[in-house]
């Protein structure tokens, strides 16, 4: 990863890119997801990322180097959820524990007109049971769903492979933008199913009915929360990978 450059940074960079931060917002949001997007190079996962983003699809995808997380924000069952996406920025062949650290989620994308990047995947799911949480969701991705005369990988292969997984699964074009939204929604239903399954299991909820900010702090649920404790986070995130 980037020593120039934290996840603080790129959120700033990109916000301001935008001119768009919005304070609002911010002190709405309820929880902040930390997803990681993986797979072998050159699968899509730059362009995916940009697609859920930005709604962008970019055709040299250099422009994009360096840029460590993207953000959106969501509305899940009327919580406010703030998707934290990191790219591996290019360094597929160096991802780090650090880079798992913290992740709810992942993306395990690869290409469906490029057998091997599929015979990779069950390598990155091992790569996620090795270094990420346990709990972790995991939503396998066959991208370039578009080119449909070069597919090499047949859906049953994966749909098979996920089921004994137990992944999600779903088949997307960041080109075109098909399926990548209900891809990223799907999973971060997930998480938050689980994050609140964790934090009911650890007693909470029962005297409120609710799930909040607040009645989590301090337990053992492994979440990003609200705005004030982001930042934080987020640098212990960065001060981990360089
Ligand atoms: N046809 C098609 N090309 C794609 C799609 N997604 C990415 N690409 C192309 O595949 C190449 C690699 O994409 P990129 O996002 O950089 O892959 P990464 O290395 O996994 O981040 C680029 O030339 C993209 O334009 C897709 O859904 N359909
Ligand atoms: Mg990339």
């Amino acid at each position: 990863m980037n020593p120039e450059m934290n996840g603080v940074e790129a959120e700033k960079r990109q916000e301001n890119g935008h001119e768009k931060v919005d304070y609002d917002v911010q002190e709405k949001i309820d929880y902040v997801f930390k997803v990681v997007v993986i797979g072998d190079s050159a699968v899509g996962k730059t362009q995916i990322l940009s697609r859920f983003a930005k709604n962008e699809f970019c055709f040299d995808s250099k422009s994009t180097i360096g840029v460590e997380f993207q953000t959106r924000t969501v509305t899940i069952n009327a919580k406010v959820i703030k998707a934290q996406i990191w790219d591996t920025a290019g360094q597929e062949r160096a991802v780090t524990s650090a880079y798992y650290r913290g992740a709810l989620g992942a993306m395990l994308v690869y290409d469906i007109t490029k057998r091997q990047s599929f015979d990779h995947v069950a390598r990155w799911v091992e790569e996620l049971r090795a270094h990420a949480d346990s709990s972790i969701v995991i939503m396998l991705v066959g991208n370039k769903a578009d080119l449909v005369d070069q597919r090499m990988v047949p859906t049953e292969d994966a749909v098979e492979f996920a089921e004994d997984q137990g992944l999600f699964f779903s088949e997307t074009s960041a080109l075109s933008g098909d399926n990548v939204e209900s891809a990223f929604l799907k999973l971060l239903e997930e998480i938050n199913r689980v994050v609140s399954k964790k934090a009911l299991e650890c007693g909470l909820g029962k005297e409120n009915g609710d799930t909040n900010v607040a009645s989590l702090k301090g337990t053992k649920v492994d979440i990003i929360l609200g705005p004030e404790l982001e930042i934080s986070e987020m640098k212990k995130l960065s001060s981990c990978s360089c």
